[in-house]
């Protein structure tokens, strides 16, 4: 299916034909232009970049690439193309014919759900509002922007459930979303990694690993929602998601690489050599890696959740991939949880099923997190050396849920608060490391050129060669 963009919005759902619901949006969009004038990127607004722009939700029509400044980028509203005659997938209505309006007993639960997948969507832009400054290529500086401008497409697509189904309570809801901003002491974002600082490449691309991950999940259960048109927005926003972990698994490589070739040359794992020779050490990058890692793990909430039951019961959010499941009704069943015992070790509780959701959703994140992993491993082993990278154990260093505020090594294994105090700084990035990478970050705009601290890529954007002028300074 085309998408308009002859309208002021470009759209897929006929926003032509409801003049009220295009009104409510064309006010909404100067205050949207204005906070991304204020909020967004930093810089590089009269520059063109190449961008890929969705002019289509089917195979072909969402990636069309060409020069576009930033503030001309079409946002628009994307739906997936509906699936004919669409079930309930799960829960206690499952099998019923899916909703097409928010019944109104789900009213709150639906809007809760909507505004915190929004309120992370802009949270993120403002996160990444300086990075443009110290690119370390055009090629990333690219990069940077595609997953800026998406961020931004997808707070109008929340935006646009908002306007279209809740009525004047989601139209207020949508201005909040431009009042929030994140590390705000007064107003912050929602959820806790909204508002940590990303002020080096590295957390960015930490983030586009983990934390867009969590958000390639938090869409996959909420594509499943009996509420068709948030199904169908998830859909395509999933397609869109995907370039933005490429973004964050490529970019973690090729500092993987970069610091590989350091230690050949230099003969040595010595951080401090590394170091002086301009390049992360490995160990730097792995107290980089838990920290991310372990916030993003929080974004998935309680271990044990009486919401994630009753969104599951009703049908509002399914488990990521719900369709791989035998069962999808989850009244009989139940998990069984490792929780911290009062004994200063770990017991096991057991938990009805639907109440242990958020759970499940994390133990498929934590395997797709994986893999990056396996692959980093693979470049470390192929180069001769035995050092591997991990992931802590999910209950190191947690602030949400069952181990919120327990003290563990990386393993999981519970310590005494005086030696978590004593440890705890060996495991996350220090004041020190952080100025070290910040140090690392100048800015390199000349086209194909890399700075020192990461290799090239493998290859450029859209079959375009790595030293294409991606945005023209
Ligand atoms: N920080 O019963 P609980 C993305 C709150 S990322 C602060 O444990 P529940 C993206 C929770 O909101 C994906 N607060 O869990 C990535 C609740 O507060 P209220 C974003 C937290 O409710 C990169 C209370 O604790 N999308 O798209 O089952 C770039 C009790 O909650 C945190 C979504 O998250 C936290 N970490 O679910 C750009 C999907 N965790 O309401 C974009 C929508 C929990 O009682 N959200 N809380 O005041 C949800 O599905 C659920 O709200 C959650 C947690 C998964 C977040």
């Amino acid at each position: 299916m085309s998408i308009n963009y002859s309208e002021r919005i470009p759209n897929n759902v006929n926003l032509a034909g409801d003049r009220t619901l295009q009104r409510a949006l064309e006010h909404w969009q100067p205050r949207f232009i204005e906070w991304w004038q204020e909020m967004g990127p930093s810089d590089f607004a009269g520059n063109d970049v190449y961008l890929r722009t969705a002019v289509g939700v089917d195979v072909e029509g969402w990636a069309s690439y060409g020069a576009v400044k930033m503030p001309d980028y079409r946002w628009g509203i994307f739906l997936a193309d509906a699936i004919p005659d669409r079930r309930i997938g799960f829960g206690d209505m499952m099998g019923e014919p899916v909703w097409q309006q928010v019944p109104g007993e789900f009213r709150s639960q639906f809007r809760r759900l909507i505004v915190t997948q929004g309120d992370t969507e802009p949270a993120s832009v403002e996160q990444q509002r300086l990075l443009g400054l110290t690119c370390p290529s055009l090629y990333d500086l690219r990069n940077l922007f595609q997953v800026n401008v998406e961020e931004g497409r997808h707070l109008w697509a929340m935006v646009y459930l908002l306007h279209a189904y809740f009525g004047r309570d989601g139209r207020e809801e949508a201005e909040e979303l431009l009042a929030r901003h994140s590390g705000d002491e007064d107003k912050p974002r929602i959820l806790g990694t909204f508002n940590e600082p990303i002020e080096d490449w590295l957390s960015f691309f930490c983030f586009t690993y983990f934390t867009d991950r969590d958000g390639k999940y938090q869409l996959k259960s909420l594509a499943e929602s009996s509420f068709d048109p948030l199904a169908r927005t998830c859909r395509f926003m999933l397609t869109e998601e995907a370039h933005h972990m490429f973004v964050g698994e490529t970019g973690l490589s090729r500092v993987v690489r970069r610091t590989l070739e350091l230690m050949k040359e230099l003969g040595t794992d010595d951080p401090a050599a590394i170091r002086r020779a301009g390049g992360i050490d490995l160990p730097l990058l792995q107290r980089y890696l838990n920290f991310w890692f372990t916030s993003s793990l929080d974004l998935f909430g309680s271990e044990v959740s009486s919401n994630a039951a009753t969104t599951f019961a009703n049908g509002i959010k399914g488990r990521p991939d719900e369709t791989h499941y035998e069962d999808h009704l989850c009244t009989e069943s139940t998990f069984e949880l490792v929780v911290p015992d009062d004994k200063g070790g770990v017991g096991i509780e057991t938990v009805p099923m639907r109440n242990a959701m958020n759970e499940v959703a994390r133990e498929s994140y934590v395997k797709d997190c994986e893999m990056g992993l396996k692959r980093w491993n693979m470049i470390i082993k192929r180069a001769g050396y035995d050092l591997q990278l991990s992931l802590p154990s999910t209950r190191f260093g947690r602030n949400i849920g069952t181990w919120a505020g327990i003290a563990t090594d990386l393993h999981g294994n519970r310590l005494g608060a005086e030696e978590y105090a004593h440890k705890r700084p060996h495991w996350l990035p220090s004041e020190e490391d952080r100025a070290f990478v910040k140090s690392l970050m100048v800015r390199v705009i000349e086209p194909g050129k890399m700075a020192g601290w990461l290799a090239p890529p493998d290859r450029g954007i859209n079959n375009m060669p790595v030293s294409y002028e991606y945005v023209r300074v």
